[in-house]
């Protein structure tokens, strides 16, 4: 079945698109406490035409780009005698070219942090091999022996959206929700490579919880039918006998994984990717060719669920998602998720004539429900919060039990109002995490307050600048961080990009 799932993955490779971005102004980056990491970037109207060793300037391609970079290098009268070395730092946002990598202090290893020193030995056109994630540029002269001269800079940027599918929003639309639309519709174009990635700066995989929200988007977006069927056989060609999926893959040099990558809520999140597929394109075949993974799933988790009937984390692998927020118990947010993912499968094992399995899954379901009302809800505080979590008390808890069809509407309105105003709650700290906020306030019907809060969390980060939005937002506090330094964030993650599909599902 593995090579079967490959082959069908390569067939559904989706053609790259490919635009050339020209002309970069120079700017210079300046601390400024009114920008949410302290910096931006202004006009610098110096003449760098001609540098010399030592010399820096900044140049800004005015959007965000993912591509390759090429720029051409000529003496100025004087043949260059030796190489010319220079130092190029990439960055999504200013904070990045004004925060200074010897600093770095965080986990994740910092070769990661965009930057390269090259030699040229040979002035002309110099076309850099790797692809970079950003929108300024910093070049350092490191060393030159005569007067230098650096111009013609351009990226040819890549992605597999087509930007020609994109329909405008209605004309009338809140300016606030065409500006949000627009930066999530960049941001997902800028992950849509030959995957959805999660960020372009960093990871470049693919994630089963991230291609969850790309997905869903997209099919609101660019409709690339296309990359999500792709992405659906990649982590099938992942498929492994009574474990779970790995929660992230890698396409090169071939389709490989990490083992101990296991994320139960985002093993879960696949499975509601499929149903979403078949909701979007009717595409039974597919949905057949997926259906033992699915089922694969399903089994795993049922033989995680413990003496109560609650799901339980697998050994190994992370002990669920959820959120990066720090300290978060998960136990409840996985148990939703499982919910949440079965409640989406069987529609497909009804469509597949699955009758057995349907019956056998809607038991299920409705018994993990009631397990989950009996031991993880405590009707004294009128909320999720239980001893499986440690008695901690989260948004995120409320919404996934929420989505899993725990509570009926009244009841959830009350817990999620509750952990929202609460101050001693955990709250979510990623846009992952706000896109199933809102998701649960539209479940119960609480329309306004999902379109404020679209207006109040993405708006925010429109309003500090982005072009592109973020793997990790908490106004007012740019130092939280999964990984212990912001300078590690993607400033372009896709898990990020689903208000575009809010507002035009349900808000134009
Ligand atoms: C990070 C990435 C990715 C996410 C995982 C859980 O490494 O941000 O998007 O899915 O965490």
């Amino acid at each position: 079945m593995k090579e079967y799932y490959l082959q069908k993955a390569e067939a559904n490779t989706p053609p790259l698109y490919y635009e050339t971005v020209k002309n970069p102004k120079t700017v210079r980056i300046v601390a400024d406490e009114t920008d949410f990491l302290g910096y931006s970037a202004i006009p610098d109207d110096r003449d760098v035409s001609v540098t010399q060793k030592g010399d820096s300037f900044v140049l800004d391609f005015g959007r965000h780009c993912v591509g390759h970079l090429s720029f051409s290098v000529k003496d100025n009268g004087r043949y260059i005698d030796a190489p010319v070395r220079l130092k190029l730092k990439f960055g999504e946002v200013p904070y990045e070219i004004a925060r200074d990598h010897a600093t770095y202090h965080g986990r994740l290893s910092s070769s990661w942090l965009m930057e390269d020193v090259i030699n040229i030995d040979r002035i002309g056109r110099i076309e850099m091999p790797r692809r970079y994630s950003f929108r300024y540029l910093e070049v350092t002269v490191v060393s030159t022996p005569r007067p230098t001269c650096l111009f013609d800079f351009e990226v040819v940027c890549e992605t597999s959206a087509d930007v020609g599918h994109l329909k405008p929003l209605p004309e009338g639309t809140d300016p606030e929700l065409v500006a949000i639309d627009r930066v999530a519709a960049t941001t997902l174009r800028d992950c849509m490579q030959s995957a959805y990635e999660d960020g372009p700066k960093r990871d470049r995989r693919l994630w089963s919880g991230d291609l969850r929200l790309q997905a869903l988007t997209d099919q609101v977006l660019f409709e690339n039918n296309m990359l999500a069927r792709r992405c659906l056989y990649l982590f099938a060609a992942c498929r492994r006998d009574g474990k779970y999926l790995p929660g992230c893959l890698y396409q090169y040099p071939e389709v490989t994984f990490d083992n101990g990558m296991e994320i139960s809520d985002y093993s879960m999140l696949y499975c509601a990717s499929i149903a979403d597929y078949f909701d979007h394109t009717g595409d039974l075949e597919t949905v057949r060719d997926l259906f033992p993974v699915v089922k694969n799933e399903i089994g795993v988790a049922l033989d995680l669920l413990d003496e109560n009937g609650i799901l339980t984390h697998p050994e190994g692998g992370w002990l669920g998602f959820i959120d990066w927020a720090p300290g978060l118990q998960t136990v409840t947010g996985v148990h939703g998720a499982f919910l949440y993912g079965l409640e989406r499968v069987i529609p497909l094992a009804r469509a597949l004539g699955e009758t057995a399995t349907v019956q056998g899954w809607e038991r299920i379901l409705s018994d993990a429900r009631k397990a989950a009302k009996t031991y993880l809800y405590d009707e004294k505080k009128q909320a999720f919060v239980s001893r499986y979590d440690n008695f901690q008390f989260s948004v995120h808890s409320q919404v996934w039990m929420i989505l899993g069809g725990v509570i009926d509407a009244e009841a959830g309105v009350r817990a999620l109002k509750q952990s929202l105003e609460s101050a001693d709650s955990v709250k979510p700290v990623t846009p992952y995490m706000h896109h199933y906020l809102v998701e649960a306030m539209l479940k119960l019907g609480m329309k306004t307050e999902a379109l404020a809060h679209i207006k109040q969390y993405w708006g925010a980060m429109v309003k500090y600048g982005a072009d592109t939005f973020w793997e990790v937002f908490v106004d007012g506090d740019p130092e939280v961080s999964p990984y212990g330094d912001p300078a590690m964030h993607s400033f372009c993650h896709a898990w990020s990009c689903s208000p575009a599909y809010f507002i035009r599902k349900y808000f134009v």
